[in-house]
């Protein structure tokens, strides 16, 4: 018997398998979750197929975030097809890569910015927007974002990803607030840095990662797998009463000023 037999979710942000959205699916999957999964281009298709049809009964589906269209369809399909849904998480997050290097001021155009608000935060409330009316059909439903710990204090080279994860996180209050009598919770969680295929492009990553292994409470940092299980807790009943929050899955680090 799993915690979320029945249940039924929408998973934005899968690439590959060292995904943060991967590692989220498998352990909503581990509890009964039945996911649909979209991805971004043709160019990532197989890979996500290869991933999603190693979970039972799951759905793939084509969705770039900046079109409001591929949302609705995502959201109508998923409709039609499992007849309910209970949950999607939002794991997407794009800003042109030199523009996470250079001086911030110097650095950020105003087209980066627009791409970057329009990718990593204005596609969570479009994708909130159209989950509502198929969440209300069975009471309500919740709704999971990624951030970072960028959006509130300054991390060299975050640049306007920064910008952009405040603004999701501001997101996720708005619509818990507006969707709580809905019965629909909103909440993020903001990992520690994570070897993915969106950081490792990143100039002095590793450097990073040691740097948080070090100063973090835990002395090390976070895994995959528990991204995941943080996830699992907060999509699930388990964690009904909370919403509009954003919690920390980050070894701890954030509590530490030295
Ligand atoms: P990832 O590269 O595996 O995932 C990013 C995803 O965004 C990819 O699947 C990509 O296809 C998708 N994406 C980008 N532009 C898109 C578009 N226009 N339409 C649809 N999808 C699009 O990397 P990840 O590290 O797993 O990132 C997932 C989330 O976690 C992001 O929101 C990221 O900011 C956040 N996060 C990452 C870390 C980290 O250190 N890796 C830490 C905290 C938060
Ligand atoms: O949110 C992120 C990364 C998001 C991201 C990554 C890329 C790389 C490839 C957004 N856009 C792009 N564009 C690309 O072309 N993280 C939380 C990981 C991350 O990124 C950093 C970090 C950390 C941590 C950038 C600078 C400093 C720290």
């Amino acid at each position: 018997m799993g915690m979320l037999d029945g249940r039924t979710g929408v998973i934005f942000g899968v690439a590959n398998s060292r995904s943060i959205a991967w590692a989220i699916a498998q352990s909503l999957s581990r509890e009964g979750m039945r996911l649909a999964f979209t991805y971004q281009g043709e160019r990532l298709k197989e890979g996500v197929t290869e991933l999603a049809t190693t979970l039972p009964g799951s759905l793939i589906l084509p969705c770039d975030v900046t079109i409001d269209s591929e949302i609705a369809a995502v959201f109508r399909t998923v409709d039609r097809e499992f007849g309910r849904l209970d949950t999607f998480v939002h794991s997407v997050a794009f800003a042109p890569k030199h523009e996470l290097e250079g001086p911030f001021s110097e650095t950020t155009s105003r087209e980066g910015f627009k791409l970057a608000h329009d990718i990593s935060s204005y596609s969570l409330v479009a994708m909130a927007r159209e989950a509502t009316p198929v969440f209300e059909k069975n009471g309500g439903g919740s709704i999971l974002a990624l951030t970072y710990y960028g959006s509130t204090k300054v991390i060299p080279g975050y640049n306007l990803m920064g910008l952009a994860k405040a603004s999701l996180e501001a997101g996720v209050r708005y619509l818990a607030a507006e969707l709580g009598a809905k019965n629909i919770r909103v909440n993020a969680i903001s990992a520690g840095p994570v070897n993915t295929l969106a950081a490792r492009g990143i100039r002095g990553f590793t450097t990073m990662m040691r740097h948080h292994e070090k100063l973090s409470p835990l002395h090390r940092n976070v895994e995959l797998r528990e991204v995941g299980d943080a996830a699992l807790f907060l999509v699930s009943p388990m964690a009904s009463g909370i919403t509009g929050e954003v919690m920390f899955v980050d070894c701890g680090y954030n509590i530490v000023a030295v």
